[in-house]
């Protein structure tokens, strides 16, 4: 077994490859690709050698099933959402060094190579087996075509491949009670040859590599997972499907076949290296066969099996490249206390929001980096992300550098002075500065990314608390010298800012080295030198605003868009009453309505819904109790035109005769809504026919 590299020579970041089937949310951005890209930067700061790559996963069922849904071919569709999704990418600073996609040829060609050389070296069970099968749609069903009861947890909606609810990898034939999503048919069983890629086979080494190998250094819920899908022994999974929408099987005799979506995706990791290196200039190999690469698998906690289980083994069985060091993957975020879903459109879309807070991006990484789901699933409140905003990233680090940069201009046009003698607390100041470097590296090695986030507002806390201490505004007037010192440390400690908080916020952190005049090559571990990184004579510039407060209102106008999305939702639960039976036309012509006009209305007393009205039908004033309390008022309805069946048999209700009934109807909102004629066509008495 190849021992991990303890200083890598190179490193290779992959973030998990989005479907096309869908924009993107913060889900995506918390769990994935926020992480993603502060490690990413992180090592680039500390001069590393990285390559970090995604693009979109194109393959699958998910698409030609979201495509028919849209209306759409599944090339319109993957074309469209490809450009949506990157354009996100770019929008919040997700820098990867290359994002591609599976329909690129490098990408077709570097997938069929790998599945031939496994086929050649005998890697396969070639293996006719019955499979689910739709007699309506004709076509097998697989993935995301079939749904059943998860043998392992009982969820009712499992997909053919993987059980969301528990994460287990499933076949489709472990369903229990399947049935076809394309027609809803109760799938029959039909013969048809696959390649199956024989994990049990994999066991000794995956124990080996996953359980005694990275016990210690992978996340309890990564290694929790590999551990009982090990303990629960492994079988055989076919890595071909019967589909028309794919990468053709590329060997005889395989015609009609693709190569399952999840034996091509992972594969996706490599094209897009080689379509960067190509752009570049470099070599790709020495990124995924050099037993110095680092690799490292971003993603999100359903796809642990894939990225822990199936690709490794993929990777062993090819022979020809290193494994990934560690696979930090999150638990998911919810969403106001319910589980984000695309289809209920409960989320943050990232266009959306930054459709609501322009130029804001630093703000929702940050929060989301501070929320991270890291251990457990966890939740994004609007109410949290404005605390966030307004009482850290504005009080403590907007604060901070406004003070440092306002102060600097006022007494020195800007210019750093040279300090004269450096008080015990100046000294600790910069000493306690100087650790800073080392302990966000610390939390990041150890994919804390919310500790780590957190260490770099410290940073801002301990500047703000320096400045409070030593008050240079009140100094100033006594004694100019000193404020010279006091400036210069407050300046270090915005510098280390501008540096240490660049893989956090990238944003504000440009705006900050520009605002400091400091110099681009300025690097992680210049924060941890003694040498201080704004000398004397350095000329910074004017102050601009790094962030700005979040109002209530804004805060509410977000929580009233997902209240309407909730009760939308609702709504469209509610299923229509199915047609009663057939009547004939003398039955209808029994019934007798009337245009008639509320007179007087009354609740009953001790009832919730009756109220009493008085109506004139246009042949008498009558009685007619109702059960309209809960949508109207008495005042609201007086003199009112409504439709009233007159000649329904009375009843008494709570000992009133009710002589006859008023037409109406419920809206979705479940508000009742009267049939009321044109208030000034009619009058009343006029029959409804
Ligand atoms: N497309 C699954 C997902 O979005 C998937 C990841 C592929 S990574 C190789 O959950
Ligand atoms: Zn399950």
């Amino acid at each position: 077994m190849s021992q991990s590299p303890k200083n890598p020579a190179r490193y290779t970041i992959t973030a998990a490859l989005p479907y096309t089937n869908g924009p993107l949310h913060i889900g995506h951005l918390a769990g994935v690709y926020v992480p993603a890209d502060i490690y990413t930067r992180y090592l680039r700061l500390t001069g590393k050698d990285v390559v970090f790559v995604c693009g979109s996963d194109e393959h699958g069922v998910a698409i030609p099933m979201k495509a028919k849904k849209e209306g759409v071919s599944p090339k319109e569709l993957i074309d469209k959402y490809h450009g949506i999704i990157k354009k996100s990418f770019q929008e919040f600073g997700i820098t990867f060094d290359n994002y591609s996609r599976t329909s690129a040829a490098v990408h077709h060609k570097t997938a069929s190579d790998f599945f031939v050389k496994m086929y050649e070296q005998d890697d396969f069970l070639e293996e006719t087996t019955a499979q689910l099968y739709d007699e309506e749609a004709q076509q097998f069903l697989a993935d995301r075509f079939v749904t059943g009861t998860c043998p392992v947890c009982g969820n009712e909606e499992a997909y053919g491949d993987q059980c969301e609810n528990c994460g287990s990898s499933l076949n489709a034939t472990d369903l229990i009670n399947p049935k076809s999503t394309i027609s809803g048919a109760v799938p029959s069983m039909r013969e048809t040859k696959h390649w199956f890629l024989p994990l049990d086979k994999y066991e000794n080494f995956l124990k080996e590599w996953i359980l005694e190998g990275h016990k210690q250094d992978w996340k309890p819920n990564v290694y929790g997972q590999c551990k009982s899908w090990i303990d629960d022994g492994l079988k055989p999974r076919a890595v071909t499907r019967d589909l028309d929408w794919g990468i053709p099987v590329p060997v005889k005799n395989a015609e009609g076949k693709v190569l399952y979506v999840w034996f091509d995706a992972p594969i996706g990791y490599i094209s897009s290296t080689k379509e960067w290196a190509e752009r570049e200039g470099k070599n790709w190999e020495p990124y995924w066969k050099s037993q110095d690469t680092k690799l490292l698998h971003f993603i999100g906690k359903d796809n642990i099996v894939f990225h822990c289980i199936i690709f490794p083994c993929m990777l062993k069985a090819h022979g020809e490249f290193v494994l990934p060091e560690n696979v930090p993957a999150n638990e998911f975020l919810n969403l106001e206390g319910n589980k984000l879903s695309t289809s209920k459109n409960w989320a943050v879309w990232l266009h959306e929001y930054l459709e609501e807070f322009p130029d804001m991006q630093d703000v929702l990484r940050y929060t989301l980096t501070a929320n991270a789901p890291e251990t457990k699933d966890n939740d994004f409140t609007w109410k949290d992300f404005q605390a966030r905003n307004n009482n850290e990233l504005v009080a403590i680090f907007g604060n901070f550098i406004n003070r440092v940069v306002v102060l600097t201009n006022k007494y020195y046009n800007g210019v750093v002075q040279e300090p004269i003698d450096f008080t015990e607390s100046d000294n600790e100041t910069l000493s306690d500065l100087h650790k800073y470097p080392e302990r966000i590296s610390s939390s990041l090695e150890r994919y804390r990314f919310r500790e780590a986030g957190q260490e770099v507002m410290n940073l801002a806390r301990l500047g703000n608390k320096y400045l409070a201490d030593e008050e240079p505004w009140k100094v100033i007037k006594e004694d100019e010298q000193r404020v010279k010192t006091i400036m210069y440390v407050a300046q270090q400690i915005a510098a280390g800012l501008a540096i240490l908080s660049e893989p956090f916020l990238p944003f504000t952190a440009a705006k900050l080295r520009q605002m400091l005049n400091l110099s681009s090559d300025t690097k992680w571990t210049d924060v941890q030198s003694k040498e201080q990184l704004l000398l004397a004579g350095h000329q910074i510039g004017a102050a601009q605003l790094l962030f700005r407060k979040i109002e209530d209102e804004e805060i509410q106008k977000q929580l009233d868009k997902l209240a309407a999305t909730k009760k939308d939702n609702e709504s469209e639960n509610r299923t229509l009453m199915p047609q009663k039976e057939t009547i004939s036309f003398e039955d209808f012509t029994k019934m007798d309505m009337r245009v008639g006009t509320i007179l007087e209305a009354e609740k009953m007393p001790k009832t919730k819904k009756l109220m009493v009205l008085k109506v004139d039908t246009g042949l008498d004033t009558r009685t007619i109790v109702s059960g309209i309390a809960e949508s109207f008022t008495a005042d609201e309805i007086i003199g009112k035109k409504v439709t009233v069946l007159v000649n329904l048999a009375p009843r008494p209700l709570r000992g009133v005769d009710s002589e006859g009934m008023i037409l109406m109807t419920e809206n979705k909102e479940g508000k009742l809504v009267f049939l009321n004629p044109d208030e000034d066509q009619v009058g009343n008495g006029e029959t409804i026919s």
